[in-house]
This record gives structure tokens, sequence and C-alpha cells, in this order.
């Protein structure tokens, strides 16, 4: 880090003034925006800027400091400071902000060079960071990582949760910035909802250091301390809202507000500078979208998948799900990209632990912080870690499905693994039945679903997925499952089978309609479409183990034979019922469509009670398909 010169001082002093009028003129120009809080943090932004380890010519330096600002909302600020910085030009930043097409959202996007984490959902960027700070030890690659937040921002309680993930894993390498403007959209942060942030942090575990945000001087010596402790370090800075323009300055009014063009110009005047409004509107009106480069955010593991597990009696998935994680954890100790597992409390139910025995350094243990571990667990993977993350349905996705989409926003490899899924949870009751997870993942454009039918598919499923980049979420019940198999006996899912993704299974033939399934009820599906054929009803029973990605060719095959039935361990209402209802009405496919599934909140007993109370057991399933044939 530099020491802090008198003459890194002016020429940080020199930029933040310059960034000031780069904040007012691209605020006023879009008519919206948020220059409050952009000034009150851009002494510190640029500060940081002048003395971490950073290549704006290189922006993806494997070695660089990651600065990560969860207050989104201060784009100004951000895209002033990395436009000064030289990662792109300032004068596109300011003349297309918030314009269609462009890269310079209203909130931070990773699209800009430069920006290590899309933001704006406040609350969860100290999450992104401690996955980064993590990373950097996982990797061995040694970096440091900022994490820039609001005051009011302070309110969110995922912060809490990610404080005691830093101090728990001793994360020294990561600095937080509180932006202590003392303002938020209503009005003081201390009526809106008082608190001691000081404390809090303290009492996480933090080391806390107050200074003066817009003294160049005391901010670099803080930075330059920040180092020093045996604890990860938070700094709160005192600043002003609005800092620089008189009539702007601690008005909460100025955290969304803009200047029209008289104040702009009168503030210009404050900051010594003139209103260049026409320039950046010809600049705008010249604008053609979509001239950006597109990063590349993927992942290319390579692991060895070993050889797959042929499962011959009732096995449940997650079993199967374990085994084959703790195998290729067990059998890539060498590989180029780190594997690593993370939990909430749920190792033992969700079948971890035996990953966890076997390599306990890439086993990272969240407690009940699940909104903390779902964005940690989507940064990690954004740093070349194949990152897991196991957890009961119903807390995978419901319980953070803001953070997922966030993840998917930033372009995350998050293998979401949930077991317990559906009623097959059983007596715990409707809280932990979870049946949305297909409906939930179905508006995150970037996700991909896949239940498995059984322990052997999961098997392969999983040593499959260790290859893939993306967002991939992985569902399985809890109860063991009969092994499924072809009408010799043999199983369906055996050694040499390789999962393919989109491929629908076709279970059994038949010529008098065809029945969809997905998920647990495969077998008592299979039941029923064997005793039917006893009866000589013949019934194609077609697996679909990615819902959210069926085969048009396929159901209009289907739908020439009869009514199509579908059977899903979920709600009817997004499931797979629904996604085969839109792939009949997009294809223009005319035929019958019978949905079973779960059509309330469920209620507590045996699994098989529930089915029969849900009409997807064996018995119900043989019902339904005769009275609508
Ligand atoms: C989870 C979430 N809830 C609400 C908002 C809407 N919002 C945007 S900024 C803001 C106030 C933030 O206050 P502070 O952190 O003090 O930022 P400053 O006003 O200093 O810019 C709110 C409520 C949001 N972006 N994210």
């Amino acid at each position: 880090m530099k020491i802090a010169t008198q003459e890194l001082i002016s020429k940080i002093s020199f930029e933040a003034n310059q960034a000031r009028k780069a904040i007012l003129h691209m605020t006023s120009l879009a008519g919206s925006g948020h220059p409050g809080g952009s000034m009150s943090s851009i002494d510190l932004l640029l500060s940081l800027y002048n003395i971490i380890h950073h290549d704006p010519a290189n922006p993806i330096m494997a070695d660089r400091d990651r600065v990560v600002v969860s207050n989104g909302h201060i784009s100004p600020a951000v895209y002033s400071a990395l436009g000064i910085m030289g990662y792109f030009n300032l004068d596109d930043a300011i003349s297309q902000f918030r314009m269609f097409g462009s890269i310079f959202e209203g909130h931070i996007e990773r699209e800009v060079p430069g920006v290590e984490w899309s933001s704006g959902n406040l609350g969860q960027g100290l999450s992104a960071g401690v996955g980064m700070a993590l990373a950097s030890r996982i990797n061995n690659i040694p970096y440091n990582v900022y994490v820039f937040l609001g005051d009011g921002e302070q309110q969110k309680g995922q912060l809490s949760e990610a404080r005691r993930f830093a101090a728990k894993y001793n994360l020294t390498n990561l600095t937080a910035i509180v932006d202590y403007n003392q303002l938020q959209i209503s009005g003081s942060i201390h009526d809106v909802m008082p608190q001691n942030i000081r404390k809090n942090w303290e009492s996480d575990g933090w080391q806390v250091i107050e200074v003066t945000g817009h003294d160049i001087y005391l901010i670099l010596s803080a930075y330059e301390s920040a180092h020093g402790f045996e604890h990860p370090t938070m700094i709160l800075a005192h600043t002003v809202m609005g800092k620089g323009v008189d009539f702007m300055e601690n008005k909460a009014k100025f955290h969304g507000s803009t200047l029209n063009e008289e104040q702009l110009e009168q503030a210009l005047k404050q900051l010594g500078g003139v209103s260049e409004l026409k320039k950046y509107r010809k600049l705008r009106s010249d604008y053609k979208p979509g001239s950006h480069q597109t990063k590349d955010f993927s992942l290319a593991p390579d692991f060895t998948c070993g050889k797959a597990v042929l499962y011959e009696s009732d096995t449940d998935c997650r079993s199967a799900w374990g085994t084959a994680i703790a195998d290729l954890a067990r059998i890539n100790t060498n590989a180029k990209t780190p594997l690593v597992v993370v939990d909430c409390d749920l190792a033992v139910s969700v079948k971890t632990d035996g990953f966890a025995a076997t390599t306990p350094d890439s086993f990272f243990e969240c407690g009940i912080m699940e909104q903390h571990a779902a964005v940690m667990s989507g940064a990690l993977s954004t740093c070349g870690i194949q990152t897991f993350w196991s957890e009961f349905g119903v807390f995978g996705m419901a319980e953070v499905y803001n953070m997922q989409r966030l993840n998917d926003i930033n372009h995350t490899n998050l293998k979401t693994v949930v077991t317990h899924v559906g009623i097959d949870v059983g007596a715990d009751g409707k809280t932990h039945q979870s049946v949305d997870y297909i409906s939930l993942a179905r508006n995150l454009f970037g996700f991909r679903v896949i239940c498995p039918a059984d322990a052997n598919q999961t098997d392969r499923v999983i040593r499959w997925l260790a290859n893939k980049p993306g967002n991939y979420l992985v569902t399985m019940g809890r109860s063991k499952l009969p092994i499924i198999r072809t009408l010799d006996g043999s199983p369906r899912y055996a050694q040499d089978y390789c999962f393919e993704y989109g491929k629908a299974d076709i279970l059994r033939d038949g010529n008098h309609g065809s029945l969809w399934v997905c998920g647990t009820p495969v077998s008592k599906a299979l039941k029923a479409v064997d005793s039917l054929r006893d009866e000589g009803i013949f019934i194609e029973l077609v697996y679909v183990s990615a819902p959210l990605h069926l085969d048009a060719k396929l159901l209009k095959s289907q739908a020439a034979k009869g009514p199509i039935f579908s059977v899903e361990d979920h709600s009817i209402h997004g499931g797979l019922g629904s996604i085969i209802a839109d792939g009949l009405a997009e294809n223009q496919i005319c035929t019958r469509l019978i949905k079973m599934g779960v059509k309330n909140y469920p209620v507590s007993g045996e699994s098989n009670e529930l089915y029969k109370w849900a009409g997807i057991d064996s018995l119900s399933i043989i019902k339904t398909i005769k009275h609508n044939l």
C-alpha cells in the first residue's frame, strides 16, 4: 500500500472534485439516480482505488484486490471512480447513465469493468465480500477485499450473518467501510431504526476504526491500519450526505433526488466547474446500444468423475448425493479447481458429513445463516471454485429467493443441492414441505433444475454436474426410493448410463396416453402404469429430470397418443404440470392435460398418507387415469 504523501492526497482531492462534477452531471442528465450517498462516499472510494493492487487494463487479474459495493445505488460514485481510474471512458458513463442498452445501469452491474458484484438489494454485499475473501485463502492467492456499505443498510439482518462468518473464519483480508452519513430515504437513521452500529460490529468480533470520511489523509491512514489487526476490520466513516454542495449537504432528500439545470449550475460553480450538459446530451443522443464487450463469467473445472455407483436396493437420493460428492472430493485432491461444500447446520440430514470428514478444509459451516450462505456460496463460485451448497428444499430456495436471484444476476456458478423437498418430507408438516422449488427456480432465467429419479440417476447427475459451469438446483426428497427398473428388472439408470440435461426418459411404452412424472412420485407412477398395463391399458411413462427444459418434439409425439397426465410432489401451480401446459399452448399442440400434484398447504403425516391426501399415490393415479381416458 502506498503511503499518504502530500502528492497522493492532492491527486485524490483533485479526482474527488472531478468525480463530484461527474456524479451531478450524470444524475441530472438521466433525471434520476442517487447523488447524496454518491457524494458522501466518493472520497472513500477514490482513496481506496488509489492505493489498492489493481490494474484497470486487466480488470480480472487474479491477485487484484476486490472492491464490492453493497449499496449499489451509489452507482454514480462507482462509475466516476472507475472512469477516473481508467477502467473505461468517464464520458461514456456520464452520458449513458441509466440508458437503455448501456452497461451503466441504475445500480451497479458486474458487466461494468471493475465492478466485482452486481448489487442494489441492500444487505447482501458483505456476504459476497466474505466469499471473495475466503476464496483468496482457498485458491492460495493473496489479496484484500473491501466492502462498501450504507449506514441505513446496517438495518439488514444478513449483515450480522456475514460478520459472524468472517469472524469465525478470521478473514483478516476483509475490510468493510460504512458510509456513516446518518441519513437514509426517510430521514435520520437514528429515527428510522435506532441501532448502535459500532457495537453491533464489535460484538460480532470485528475491529472498528472511526474516521472522518472526507479527510483524505485520515482515510488513507485508516486503510493502512485496517490490516494490522487479528480480526476483520470495519471503518466507520463519518460523512456528509451531498458533501461538496452546500444546499445538498445533510439533506435526506438528495438520497434519491437529482438537481435541475439551474441547481446543477449553482452546484458546479461551488465545485469550480461549469455545466457540460450540452456536451453530454449530444453524446447521449448519439449512443448506440450494445457496443460494450461482454465479460466471461464462466468456470472451467476438470474433475475426474470417478466410477459410477450402482444402487440395487431402496436408497434415498440424498445418500447417493452425499456418497458421490465425498467420492469426488477423495479422487480429486490434486484438481486445479477447488471443490467446496457449504452447510447450514444440516450436514447429517443432507448427507454432506462424509464430504466434511474426507476434506474438512473444503467444508464450510455457516450455521443457521442461509441468506449469508446463499450469497457467500454464489461469490465463491465466481472465484474459480466449484461450490455446492446443500440445504433442505424450503431453505435453499424459498428462504433465500432474492439471494438466488441476485446470484443469477451475478452469473454465479452455484450448485444448490436441496433435499427434503415435497410432501415426501412427511411428519414435519407444512412449514418444511417445500412444494414450490421448481416454480421459484423457474423465474430465474439462468437457473437449471435437475430432479433425479432414484439413487442411480442422482449419482450420475452429481458426477456430471461437477464439471459444469452455471447455476443449478438439484432436488431430492427425504425417503428411501425404489430403484427404477426396466420391464426385465434391470436398473434403468445402470452403470453405463450417462446423464443428459433436458432429455426426458421413457420408462414404459404405451399408446393410450402418457403420464409425465418428475421427482419423488416416480415409483408410484411406475407402479400405477404397470398395474394399468396388466389391465390392458398402456400408458407411456415419461420421466422428466429437467422440468425447465421440456422437449417440445416429445410433447407433440406423446399428445398424438392421447391425454397427457402429469404427476409431481410439487404445487400444481408452476411445476411440471404448468410447464407442460405452457409447452402445449406455445407449440399449438391440442390435447387434454390432467395435472396431479399438491393443491393446498399440506399437513403432517407419513409420506404415504400425504401422497394419498394429494392424490399422487399409485391408486389415486390409476383412478385419475381411468377416469379421464
Ligand atoms: C433490501 C432493500 N430494501 C430496500 C431498498 C430500497 N432502498 C434503496 S436505498 C435505501 C436507503 C439506504 O440508506 P443508506 O444505506 O443510508 O444509503 P444512503 O441514503 O446513505 O445513500 C433503501 C431503503 C433496497 N435497495 N434494498
